[in-house]
């Protein structure tokens, strides 16, 4: 990747001009016939690369920008992103998000990065994500809530992404509780979402969401358990087009949601849950629990019944399917 970034780097500054295969060597410290092996490299990502005898190297510039220009244009919303944070790079977006929260920025806030290097998911696991191909995003939101009611809002943002999924990528996707977004039995998104709170209630709440665009390779740790959207649909797919549509599906289910309460997300959420009505395990800190997944709480808690009737209040586990 420090290769493709260098690459990158070199076309982004020459604009659309050629560029010699000498000068692409002497700028990589690299053979010619290394350079061509970069070229294709790019090629096989999906990069439209032009190559002319005796001009050199033409890079077509890439199309799918997400920094605030190319979100803001066309976005239908009248809160959820009406102000947007681009950084070209940082460890993570929702540090980004808290700093923002002492400056006092306005609901609907949204963070977006192109490569962010030190992602974090629950429990402080890491989020991986390759530079350029990925969304990873916080939304700051400050809604009056109890801390109950907090974990609703994971809730809400997986059911905005799966809608935004839907529309436009075409691809039904499904829930695993409480925060993964799954295609064909795979990860393809996480959402994380923190709070700042004082002990009566929440102050203001950050949603991250990593989602896997246009990434064709994944770490070995990962590798099977991790599929993106360009995996699944066979088509590179444009991120300012997926983020604009989250931000108007939140935008929908968080009027809903401030109106009429948790149970139409709940029941949204429960029909795209994986597994629902089925068998599952769910391993928790006292062991493993096995039965059928009847759904979730109004406070996001997961219900299972097990064989002899019984309904378990799931807290805290992980899921097996
Ligand atoms: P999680 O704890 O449910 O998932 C983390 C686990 O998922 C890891 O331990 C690893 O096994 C696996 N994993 C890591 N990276 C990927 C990936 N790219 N695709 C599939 N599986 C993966 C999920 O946490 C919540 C992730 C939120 C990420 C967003 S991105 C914007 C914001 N900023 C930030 O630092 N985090 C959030």
């Amino acid at each position: 990747t420090d290769i493709r970034k260098a690459l990158l780097e070199l076309f982004s500054s020459t604009e659309t001009e050629f560029v010699s295969g000498q000068a692409i060597a002497d700028h990589l410290n690299c053979s010619r016939t290394a350079v061509w092996k970069h070229m294709n490299a790019l090629k096989e990502e999906g990069f439209l690369v032009e190559a002319v005898r005796n001009k050199g190297y033409r890079l077509e510039q890439n199309t799918d920008q997400i920094s605030e220009n190319e979100l803001y244009l066309g976005l239908k919303t009248e809160v959820i992103g009406q102000k947007i944070v681009y950084v070209e790079e940082t460890s993570s977006t929702q540090l980004i998000a808290q700093q923002l929260l002492h400056q006092d920025t306005p609901e609907g806030t949204l963070v977006v990065t192109n490569f962010q290097s030190a992602g974090r998911g629950r429990l402080s696991r890491a989020w991986l994500s390759e530079p350029g191909d990925n969304i990873a995003m916080s939304l700051i939101l400050k809604p009056k809530l109890s801390m109950q009611q907090f974990p609703q809002l994971t809730f809400l943002a997986s059911v905005s992404i799966v809608a935004a999924i839907k529309e436009v990528v075409g691809i039904e996707a499904q829930i695993k509780w409480p925060n993964d977004i799954f295609i064909a039995g795979k990860k393809v998104c996480g959402v994380l979402t923190e709070m700042v709170s004082d002990p009566e209630e929440v102050k203001a709440v950050i949603i991250g969401m990593g989602i896997n665009v246009n990434q064709a390779v994944f770490a070995e740790d990962i590798a099977t358990i991790a599929t993106s959207l360009r995996l699944e649909s066979g088509e590179k797919q444009q991120r300012s087009a997926l983020i604009q549509a989250i931000l108007v599906h939140f935008e929908a289910f968080y009027q809903q949601y401030l109106t009429e309460g948790f149970s139409p997300i709940k029941k949204y959420w429960e029909a795209h849950a994986l597994q629902f009505n089925k068998n599952i395990k769910a391993r928790t800190l006292k062991g493993v629990l096995e039965g059928e997944f009847k759904g979730i709480t109004d406070d996001g808690v997961l219900l299972l019944q097990d064989a002899a009737g019984e309904i378990h209040h799931v807290y805290s586990a992980d899921i097996e399917i």
